[in-house]
């Protein structure tokens, strides 16, 4: 079977969004190490992704930093320091913007370019893509890079563009810090970005007032300045670690976890929470007990162990109860942490207000007013209200694919993809880090690599064997939507009234799980396993004609 001979204009082999971790390993990917001409864009004035907006006070990572970071490159890894365990987003932007320098990446990025158009020409077997600048380009292969947090969620509250004040989301945060200082700041939401927030801003501002919906279990991070002797060992031992992260369900090396928390005794219960409580990260969620998030009686155990450390850290009983989760279970949203957040509600200028019991009815010239008519008098209104996540930023690039078919028709009743990375009737067009696939639930930038080296193997697979389209097959991807669903339903997540992972945080977006909940492991398994047997799953032609499923 020849290869096609369509003498359609082509600008690139592959247009590429995104200069986040994602955009800029595969630009590094395709264009240094398969010789590709690659053109990327940016909304963003520079590199960094998710780190160049969410530039909040307090925004941080959530897996050591050590552990989140490049592997690809052993130099980089090795040369690469960081100042403490977790580090703020500030360092992580400096690494990125180091990591572009090192590997020349700006120079294939046009920056402060939006996508507003991504066309599939089925004749020319081409993607068309469109840009906010007028460019119009053409390329057989589109890379999404865009990523799974960054379309924020629009605000819900009515008035909000009558506030007198002024207005800032955590996921769009300006670049010149704004002073807050004497200032009456409202915060509104207490998920990750909010809780991070909080702990500053109310060291920040004259008197913040923060208005929770859903209390969270957030937990300590345990951030310390980097041990050097700790740094030294793991450099010396990074090709382990990253073998060992690549095995764990999360993608970082924890080996501490225990089969079952009801089949413990009640003080080993406690010694195991506790220890991983005091250890921080991720350890208490996903390395004490591996039933919690599956067995609501096992959940039951760690939720109160939470909520009695929420208690003793709150001086005001009130207020430690408002803070208290009870309607779901612990993991079911995105656990945060967090650093001296609960001990921000003992300060005098700290107020916590409960909406869910008293919703905002609307934003007002002055403030925010609830329900029954109080008015909270604000200067400064702080949205920490979350993002339309993992499909919002593919939905958001208008993307139409064969025979015309909108990818928003396809996905109208959620997401529907073969491994979280491609999508039936979106030939060539790679999601890295897709919805259904682990993301959020695996060390992002391992994650990110992953996908990336699969679809470089994929197109040079491709190329190799004189073809020009990859897509997954109706049926392969059926079942891909089928599994996802049944490994959620076996968790306990669809027990919780609003989660990013469920897709319920946003009206009227389809309940569906927008996560592979197998693990890195057995994902990483399957894709092998797909390769090994000649790409199955995907129909592989030379421009329309079928040559393998
Ligand atoms: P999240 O985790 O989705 O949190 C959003 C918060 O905003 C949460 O507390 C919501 O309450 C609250 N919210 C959203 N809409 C409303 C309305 N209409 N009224 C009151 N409160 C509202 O987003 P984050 O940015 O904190 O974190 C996202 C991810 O970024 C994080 O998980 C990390 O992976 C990085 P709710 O719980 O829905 O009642």
């Amino acid at each position: 079977m020849a290869a096609s001979t369509t003498t359609a204009p082509q600008d690139h082999d592959a247009i590429i969004v995104g200069a986040g971790f994602a955009g800029l390993y595969a630009i590094h990917k395709l264009r240094d190490q398969l010789g590709l001409d690659v053109q990327a864009f940016d909304a963003a004035g520079d590199v960094g992704g998710t780190w160049y907006w969410n530039r909040y006070p307090g925004a941080r990572v959530d897996i050591e930093s050590v552990h989140y970071s490049y592997s690809f490159d052993e130099d980089l890894q090795r040369e690469w320091h960081w100042t403490e365990k977790f580090c703020a987003q500030p360092e992580i932007l400096s690494y990125l913007s180091h990591v572009a320098d090192r590997f020349d990446l700006r120079r294939s990025i046009r920056f402060g370019t939006r996508i507003t158009s991504v066309t599939w020409d089925d004749d020319a077997g081409l993607w068309e893509v469109r840009t906010d600048k007028g460019d119009v380009l053409r390329a057989p292969y589109f890379v999404s890079g865009a990523g799974t947090l960054s379309v924020p969620k629009k605000p819900e509250f009515p008035g909000v563009d009558t506030f007198a004040g002024e207005v800032y989301m955590t996921g769009n945060w300006p670049h010149e810090e704004p002073s807050f200082e004497g200032k009456r700041v409202g915060i509104i939401g207490v998920g990750s970005s909010g809780i991070q927030a909080v702990s500053e801003l109310a060291k920040m501002s004259g008197h913040l007032t923060v208005f929770q919906r859903t209390p969270n279990y957030a937990t300590p991070i345990g951030n310390a300045p980097t041990d050097p002797e700790e740094e030294a060992r793991d450099k010396a031992n990074y090709r382990q670690i990253r073998e060992a992260s690549r095995n764990h369900f999360l993608g970082v090396p924890y080996s501490d976890v225990q089969p079952s928390a009801l089949a413990v005794s009640a003080e080993e219960r406690r010694r195991v929470f506790e220890d991983r409580w005091n250890r921080g990260g991720f350890r208490l969620f996903i390395d004490a007990f591996q039933d919690i998030l599956f067995d609501q009686r096992a959940n039951d155990t760690v939720a109160e162990y939470i909520r009695e450390r929420i208690r003793e850290r709150v001086k005001d009983p009130r207020t430690a109860e408002l803070l208290c989760p009870k309607d779901y279970p612990y993991g079911t949203k995105r656990p945060p942490l967090e650093t001296d957040y609960y001990e921000a509600y003992n300060r005098d200028n700290v107020e916590l207000v409960d909406v869910k019991s008293n919703p905002i009815a609307e934003v007002t010239p002055r403030g925010v007013r609830l329900a029954d008519g109080t008015e909270y008098e604000l200067d400064c209104l702080v949205l920490a209200t979350g993002f339309d996540a993992c499909t919002g930023p593919l939905l958001a690039m208008n993307i139409t694919g064969r025979g015309g078919r909108k990818l928003a028709e396809h996905w109208a009743d959620g997401p529907q993809t073969y491994l979280g990375l491609m999508s039936s009737g979106f030939p060539n067009l790679f999601m890295i880090t897709g919805p259904q696939s682990p993301s959020v639930l695996y060390n992002m930038p391992l994650a990110i690599e992953d996908h990336v080296d699969f679809l470089a193997d994929a197109i040079s697979h491709l190329r190799e064997n004189g073809l020009a389209v990859i897509e997954p097959s109706e049926d392969a991807e059926r079942e891909w939507v089928r599994h996802t669903n049944e490994l959620a339903d076996a968790t306990l997540l669809p027990n919780s009234p609003t989660s990013w992972y469920m897709g319920n945080n946003v009206p009227g977006k389809p309940k569906r799980v927008l996560v592979y909940l197998g693990g890195a492991p057995a994902y990483r398994a399957k894709c092998d396993e797909v390769v090994r047997n000649g790409y199955e799953g995907f129909h592989l032609t030379a421009r329309g004609a079928l040559v393998g499923a």
